[in-house]
């Protein structure tokens, strides 16, 4: 068994996603949030899984936060540590220390927006497709391997809102799949790149396909 822990800090639908996918050979030791509020938490608790909070206001700093936030989740002993719309910036020795088993889902086609506010950012720059991007987390915020993207068209009447969720749609199918992977073992570094080994699954054809439905 892999032991998975997932960072969140709000709604927690991806995280629910790859609970609700049951990969064989994972195992989700905890759910971690920064928020107390965070409505993820509950659907984590209902489901019997460990629930742990750390809230970032206690810390005087990024760094004996992510200290703290380190210790909590080594804990349970992670092979894999999955941001599912985790909001806090992590620093570099944080993320060193988890190299390799680190994982973020972000919604845009990187390298296309990173940070914060991207689907207004899609739309104010006029893009046809935007989308989400799975990839393992380096010090550079959003810059690491990419592991797997979903494309989905910008529609003319489209606000924030309605692409946001043709976009978490397309995160709820690709993050699990992911995931998967890791816990396959199939996901190797290759340099700055992720290689997918033996891959018959088809990018372009399976996330843009779905998505012209709409
Ligand atoms: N940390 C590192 N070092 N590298 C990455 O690639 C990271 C990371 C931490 C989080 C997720 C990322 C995203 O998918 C992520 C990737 C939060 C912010 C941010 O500015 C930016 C990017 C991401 C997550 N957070 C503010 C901060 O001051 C707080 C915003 C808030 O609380 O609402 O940390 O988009
Ligand atoms: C998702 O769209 C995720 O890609 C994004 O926040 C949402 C979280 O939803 N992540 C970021 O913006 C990271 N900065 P969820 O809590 O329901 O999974």
């Amino acid at each position: 068994m892999k032991n998975i822990v997932v960072l969140i800090s709000g709604r927690g639908s991806n995280m629910e996603a790859i609970v609700r996918a049951q990969i064989p050979g994972a195992r989700i030791a905890a759910v971690i949030s920064n928020r107390p509020d965070a409505a993820g938490l509950e659907f984590a608790r209902s489901h019997g899984i460990a629930t742990g909070v750390l809230n970032h206001r206690d810390f005087s700093d990024r760094a004996a936060f992510d200290t703290r936030l380190l210790a909590l989740i080594d804990s349970h002993a992670p092979d894999l540590v999955v941001l599912a719309g985790f909001m806090r910036v992590l620093t570099q020795g944080f993320v060193e220390h988890y190299a390799g088993r680190l994982l973020n889902i972000h919604p845009s086609l990187l390298p296309s927006f990173p940070g914060l506010h991207t689907h207004a950012r899609a739309l104010e720059a006029g893009v046809g497709l935007h989308g989400a991007t799975v990839h393992f987390v380096t010090a550079d915020l959003d810059c690491g391997p990419i592991v797997i993207q979903a494309a989905v068209p910008v529609l003319p009447h489209d606000d924030e809102n309605a692409l946001a969720e043709r976009v978490l749609a397309q995160e709820h199918r690709i993050y699990p799949q992911a995931v998967r992977w890791f816990v396959e073992g199939r996901i190797r570094l290759d340099g700055q790149r992720a290689v997918v080994e033996g891959g018959t699954y088809m990018p372009s054809a399976s996330c843009v396909t779905p998505a012209l439905e709409y």
